[in-house]
């Protein structure tokens, strides 16, 4: 085949293969009323937790508890009761009943989440930072079923998973509802693949495209 040929489609099998490396957000390893912010992205939250560096910013709206039947903590936090994903989720706690995640380096595919709500909250997916550009997508979470007893306590205890898929790249998504009444775990983003990754695959399909030569 000629060479010529051959990088065309190895950018083609670019284009065709999904673009979504997923990084999952599961709230572990923080401290009670953490505020998240940059932990996932090479920094800490604010009681200096550092997560990952996965390019994923949180406004100090967002927080994390931990369930207190196993961190025997006190407090509506740590309300929970059969985690999809550890024994930390995430809530809000906003005066303007709003918070922003941002992913400057963008993400494609969907985004989803996992939740147990008691109160209504509408999430939103826009293609620029904090919440600008265009709606890329949306999704409204309702109040999915809660009684009281979890693992043995935490009122937070139906599990239910809220996805936005879209097209094209976002960098942001908002939270619009209440403080502490929804709580979040097992986070999905797709993300865009570094160039360098971006290299690294075209590679591996030049590689392809030789050995079926
Ligand atoms: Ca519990
Ligand atoms: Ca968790």
């Amino acid at each position: 085949m000629h060479r010529t040929a051959s990088l065309v489609l190895a950018t083609a099998l670019l284009v065709a293969i999904p673009a979504n490396a997923a990084v999952t957000i599961s709230y572990e390893g923080f401290q009670d009323t953490e505020m998240i912010l940059s932990a996932y992205a090479g920094g800490t939250g604010s009681m200096g937790s550092a997560i990952s560096n996965s390019g994923i910013l949180f406004s100090p709206d967002f927080q994390v508890g931990n369930d207190y039947d196993i961190t025997a903590n006190v407090g509506y936090w740590g309300d929970t009761a059969w985690e999809p994903d550890g024994m930390g989720t995430m809530y809000v706690l906003s005066p303007a009943n709003w918070g922003v995640i941002d992913v400057p380096a963008g993400f494609t595919g969907q985004w989803s989440t996992s939740y147990a709500a008691k109160a209504q909250c509408r999430i939103d997916v826009w293609s620029g930072p904090g919440g600008t550009g265009s709606l890329l997508g949306w999704t409204v979470i309702n109040p999915n079923a809660q009684t009281s007893g979890g693992d043995p306590t935490g009122s937070f205890n139906t599990w239910k998973v809220a996805t936005v898929p879209f097209s094209g790249t976002a960098m942001s998504v908002t939270y619009n509802g209440p403080s502490f009444d929804v709580r979040f775990d097992h986070m999905d983003f797709g993300k865009v693949p570094a160039p360098g990754a971006a290299s690294l695959a075209a590679l591996g399909g030049i590689a392809l495209l030789r050995r079926k030569r």
